[in-house]
């Protein structure tokens, strides 16, 4: 007896496959037809026998759904790729994430606008459920930072101008801000608890009153699935907390957001004084849609001002790549340094 209900050994009956892995035995079917990832042979009765091959690749695809890859995408990079990669894992994580990273670009289905309708509707009926259908299905259609991009996003632009007249209530936009953020922050916490000796470090917050807190987790996400490690300091930072965490943390930089421009000019002298004690060290960052554009007081004071994205994956790329740069050339030595200044 091989497929022992203590402590089952390959080949393993759909029953047990369905046991170690979560997936539903109708899931595992629709897979085998459509894609060539799972192989299990036969037994004599015509029922599946799953091979700790296929085993190892269900749970690698588990892991790719759970960071927001598509089934399809999954496919692309191959079981032979999957299994090269789970073979040797590294620091207890399978390698199949740098093989995935080499799939070609993404298809953006155009059911997203669909989707944004569908939970909108859901959002004002106050239909829990649904809100969380569309986003399962969001999130296993898409990748991650396309579904909070086009879906979870745009959804909240909507609602917002729905509650702005007077259409939504607060409790309905609450009731999705809340499982929005759910999502997200649930994403931020599987990426970011890998990354806690890695460089850069980012602390991420949002400025002194504001609460808006979406935008600048989803920003979080970004950067801790490009491996950066990243603090979330959440809503409503005070600016000397905010300097205590940088002495206690060191930095590479601080994100700040802000959605209001009155909060923004409210702060901003206590804001550029920090700047001016932490700035050597740490770059300040600011973004979000209460940042004036031009505001040269900022740019004199050292203080990074980036401009609103629809795209969450590119924003989290410019962050990085201005904060390597800089780490890069603070690294020169001094002669150098001035050989390339005016
Ligand atoms: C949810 C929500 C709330 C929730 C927030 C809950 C939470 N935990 O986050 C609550 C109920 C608390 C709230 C309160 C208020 N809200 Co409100 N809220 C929204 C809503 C519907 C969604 C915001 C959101 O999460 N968007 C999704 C995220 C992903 O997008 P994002 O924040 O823009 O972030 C993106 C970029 O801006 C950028 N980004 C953001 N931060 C940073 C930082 C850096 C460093 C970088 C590089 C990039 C970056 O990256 C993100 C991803 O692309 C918006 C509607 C809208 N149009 O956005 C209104 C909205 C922002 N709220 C609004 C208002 C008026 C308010 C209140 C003043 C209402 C009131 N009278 O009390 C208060 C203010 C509270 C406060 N002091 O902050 C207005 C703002 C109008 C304005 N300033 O011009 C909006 C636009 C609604 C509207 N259409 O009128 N709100």
């Amino acid at each position: 007896m091989t497929d022992n209900a203590m402590s089952p050994t390959p080949p393993y009956k759909m029953g047990t496959i369905v046991r170690l892995t979560s997936f539903a035995p109708q899931r595992l079917r629709a897979w085998e037809h459509r894609y060539d990832l799972l192989r299990p042979c036969r037994g004599e009765g015509g029922h599946r026998l799953y091979s700790e091959e296929d085993l190892r690749v269900l749970c690698a695809v588990r892991e790719f759904l759970g960071t927001g890859r598509t089934i399809g995408e999954i496919n692309r990079i191959g079981r032979d790729a999957i299994l090269d990669g789970t073979a040797r894992p590294r620091g207890g994580r399978t390698r199949t994430t740098a093989a995935f990273q080499r799939v070609a670009a993404e298809d953006i289905p155009l059911k997203a606008d669909t989707l944004v309708s569908r939970l909108v509707k859901a959002t004002l009926a106050m239909d829990e459920s649904e809100l969380q259908r569309v986003l399962d299905q969001a999130f296993s259609t898409l990748s991650a930072e396309v579904a909070i991009d086009r879906v979870i996003a745009a959804s909240l632009r909507r609602i917002g101008n729905l509650w702005a007249g007077g259409l939504c209530t607060i409790s309905s936009e609450h009731l999705a801000t809340r499982i929005f953020t759910h999502r997200v922050r649930t994403l931020f916490e599987q990426e970011a608890s890998a990354n806690l000796s890695r460089k850069p470090r980012f602390l991420c917050g949002c400025f002194p009153q504001e609460r808006h807190e979406l935008g600048i987790l989803a920003l979080s996400y970004s950067l801790a699935l490009r491996k950066a490690r990243v603090t979330v300091l959440g809503s409503e930072v005070p600016l000397p907390d905010l300097e205590r965490a940088c002495r206690a943390t060191a930095p590479e930089a601080v994100l700040l957001s802000v959605s209001d421009d009155a909060l923004y000019f409210e702060h901003k002298a206590e804001l550029l004084e920090l700047s001016s004690r932490i700035g050597l060290h740490t770059r300040i960052v600011l973004g979000g849609a209460g940042i004036p554009a031009g505001d040269t007081d900022l740019s004199g004071a050292g203080v990074t001002v980036i401009a609103c994205s629809d795209s969450l994956g590119q924003t989290a790329e410019s962050l990085l790549a201005d904060i390597r740069g800089h780490a890069a050339s603070a690294r020169k030595p001094k002669s150098k340094r001035r050989q390339l200044g005016p």
